[in-house]
């Protein structure tokens, strides 16, 4: 009874301090705000609630913005409140608004005026890889209304029924699921866009263009109401700008405009960013002048993963005369898979909300963990010139983690689980701020500034490690740390690494005990979790299926933990004349390319195989270029074979090993059948010896290729 009493009265007492409407999100445009009160001592009354054109609400009309999606809401002294929308979606965004308002049992006198800045806002699921979830798709549809983002386009590549079968409608189950997330959408206020990827094999026939009619048609039945069709990554006869128009065109004529309840078509082209725009083909302006004014065109910016900024707007837009609809590749992580993505949302530009017609971020595969740069983009596309992105990512972290510590937590890992490592698109983010000012005070001159660093370092790290028990233990948000799991594992290791190294500085004049160990146990425990951590990173049994890896902290941590290591074995050797290896990590393999798109390839070795990712794109490989691999030691070849989406390739290539004595053999390379695109070797590649391995374009010309498989026996 005693517990119960004091239980409610402390809920009563709430916080004074917190003003309430600081709690909505994304950012209002227009607020006044008056005080604070409790729930329990002023409840609320809905006076008047509606839409512009109700008479319920009709004297309020006049304070509702003019803008489609805008609401009013007032609440004063008396816990009145008035909610009107300016259409549909603005009352459901009022009501929104009141939700988190009121979400600590307290409420705020307040007028609140407010509207998007850009007309679609949200998420296309429009990555490489495990398609999401059912489950994970209701949560997002949940959390877009929630964010007042209202799009969500689903076009997943590895759909069959979005890409590969295009032609073939859902089967029964699916077609289900399908019914239900655009009833979901339809709840929550958000327009659900399915995407058709017909480009790979259309032909530009009647018949095909009826089947894609007919298969919007069922999606139609299913529920759906919006509808984009995606022309990117193809090449060859899908590629065309005047047919791609007419068959949108065809589309919007006959289905779109006949149905009457159905939005804009969207597109997505085959020259989606400004690097791949061949300007003197004019593809792009083909569009513009074509395609019915109402289509939207989407467009990833100066490259494939790119911010945006104000002249690619103008570049892009003056092209396909109307305003580009961005689809931002962040925080896709499908070309590296194997960092989590969980920094904030930057580098866009403030000042281009009239300049675009939407703006939808493609996240990574994991739907949760990447709420957090959704909830970011949810509020800078609301709310452009007050977008504060470390306000907003402080924001998101509260948000995904719905409680206190674990929040915490969530914040000291993600903080060093932001950038993208080295990749084709050189497009990296900033990682471990927080640690930047220790990193530069490491490689002071200044022994006692060293040590200082050493001691800060190692305070980091056991905040780190402690923070990645608690996220392993919490049960806040479990679909979160379902996912988050093998790179908190990973970092743990890390913590654990980087912590002893900071002691092997700390006793690298062998003198001292920290912790009860010298150096030398230091050294070797830090060698065995760096194999461990290689491990981890490359042993399958941990990975989910398309994964390549598990990396964490790699820009700043990392190489600030191996460059003190390295330091320390150093100074150790020299004062013991002892011979320790000062390269700390495990990596028996490099891979170097002067094939410009291939600089930044990435692999994995296990069992005696090495294994480089694929890359997606269109590869342009000059004559006489190639791609090599140089082992740390000098091993034996086994099987191998490649694929470079190309049918008989073999005589274009040739395959080169070298042994550690410089003896250069070349290696037969075939295809089993004529047309396929598999390149094998022939017989003699077993036994050859060699330390490095090049694949050479020998055809004497440039070669369009796709890297789509390389695997090689290596041991
Ligand atoms: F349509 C586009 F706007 C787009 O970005 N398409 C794909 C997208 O599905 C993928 O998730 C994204 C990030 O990898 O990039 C596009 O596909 C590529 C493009 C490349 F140049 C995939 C790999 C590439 F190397």
């Amino acid at each position: 009874m005693k517990n119960i009493l004091f239980t409610s009265l402390l809920a009563c007492a709430g916080l004074m301090a917190s003003a309430q409407v600081s709690l909505v999100s994304p950012l209002p445009h227009k607020v006044t705000e008056g005080a604070v009160f409790n729930l329990c001592d002023q409840p609320l009354t809905i006076v008047a609630k509606g839409v512009v054109g109700d008479k319920a609400v009709k004297k309020y009309a006049k304070l509702v913005p003019a803008k489609a999606e805008g609401y009013y809401l007032n609440i004063d002294a008396k816990g009145h409140v008035v909610l009107v929308g300016r259409d549909a979606r603005g009352l459901y965004y009022a009501e929104q608004t009141l939700e988190q308002i009121t979400s600590k049992d307290q409420a705020q006198e307040c007028t609140i005026q407010d509207w998007p800045d850009v007309m679609w806002r949200g998420v296309v699921e429009g990555f490489y890889g495990r398609p999401w979830s059912h489950e994970h798709r209701l949560r997002q549809l949940d959390f877009y209304g929630k964010q007042k983002m209202n799009v969500y386009i689903y076009g997943p590549k590895d759909d069959p029924y979005h890409r590969k079968f295009w032609r073939e409608p859902y089967p029964e189950k699916e077609a289900a699921l399908i019914k239900e997330l655009a009833e979901k959408a339809k709840e929550s206020h958000v327009q659900f866009y399915w995407a058709i990827h017909p480009g790979v094999d259309i032909k530009w026939t009647t018949e095909d263009r009826d089947l894609l009619v007919a298969k919007l048609e069922k999606m139609y039945d299913l529920g759906v109401r919006s509808f984009a069709v995606f022309f990117d990554d193809i090449w060859g006869e899908g590629a065309k700008a005047d047919k791609q128009a007419a068959l949108l065109n065809h589309v919007d004529e006959v289905f779109v405009q006949k149905k009457g309840d159905v939005s804009p078509l969207v597109l997505c082209p085959t020259e989606y960013n400004k690097s791949w725009a061949n300007d003197q083909k004019g593809y792009l302006r083909t569009l513009g002048s074509q395609l019915h004014k109402g289509i939207e065109v989407m467009w990833t910016g100066n490259t494939v993963v790119h911010c945006i900024d104000k002249p690619s707007m103008e570049w892009i837009n003056e092209r396909i005369q109307r305003k580009g609809y961005i689809w931002w590749n962040f925080p896709v992580n499908d070309f590296v898979r194997d960092h989590m993505l969980l920094g904030p949302a930057y580098g866009n530009g403030l000042d281009i909300a009239d300049m675009v017609s939407g703006f939808v971020s493609n996240p990574m595969q994991y739907a949760e963990s990447s709420k957090i740069s959704l909830y970011n983009i949810a509020d800078y596309t609301w709310n452009m010139q007050a977008y504060n992105y470390e306000k907003s990512w402080e924001d998101a972290i509260k948000y995904v983690m719905p409680d206190e510590k674990a929040a915490a937590a969530l914040r000291t890992f993600a903080l060093n689980n932001e950038d993208l490592g080295p990749n084709g698109h050189g497009f990296r983010r900033e990682e471990s701020r927080h640690l930047v000012p220790l990193a530069e005070q490491l490689k002071s001159d200044d022994r006692k500034a060293v040590g200082a660093a050493v001691f800060g370092l190692r305070e980091e790290l056991s905040k780190l490690s402690a923070a990645c028990n608690t996220l392993l233990a919490t049960t806040a948000n479990p679909w979160l740390t379902e996912e988050l799991r093998p790179w908190i594992l990973q970092c743990k290791n890390i913590a654990e690494y980087g912590q002893r190294i900071c002691q092997m500085s700390m006793t690298r004049d062998g003198r001292m005990r920290v912790g009860g160990n010298r150096f030398g146990e230091q050294y070797d425990q830090v060698k065995a979790l760096a194999r461990i951590m290689y491990d981890l990173d490359t042993k399958p049994g941990m990975l989910h299926e398309y994964q390549t890896g598990i990396k964490s902290a790699t820009r700043v941590l990392l190489p600030m933990l191996n460059d003190l290591f390295a330091e320390s074995v150093k100074a150790y050797n020299e004062k013991h004349g002892t011979d320790l290896d000062p390269v700390a990590e495990y990596v028996p393999f490099k891979i170097s390319s002067d094939v410009h798109q291939l600089a930044q390839l990435t692999f994995r070795y296990q069992g005696g195989q090495m294994q480089i990712n694929p890359v997606n794109e269109v590869v342009e490989w000059p004559a006489g270029a190639a791609v090599t691999i140089t082992a740390d030691r000098e091993v034996g070849l086994g099987g191998l074979d490649f694929n470079l989406g190309t049918p008989n390739i073999a005589d274009k290539f040739s395959l080169v090993a070298t042994d550690s004595q410089g003896r250069e053999k070349t290696i037969s390379l075939l295809h089993y059948k004529e047309g396929e695109e598999v390149v094998h070797t022939g017989n003699e590649i077993n036994g050859t010896r060699c330390k490095t391995l090049r694949l050479i374009n020998t055809s004497g010309v440039s070669q369009k290729v796709f890297f789509r498989s390389f695997r090689a026996g290596m041991k």
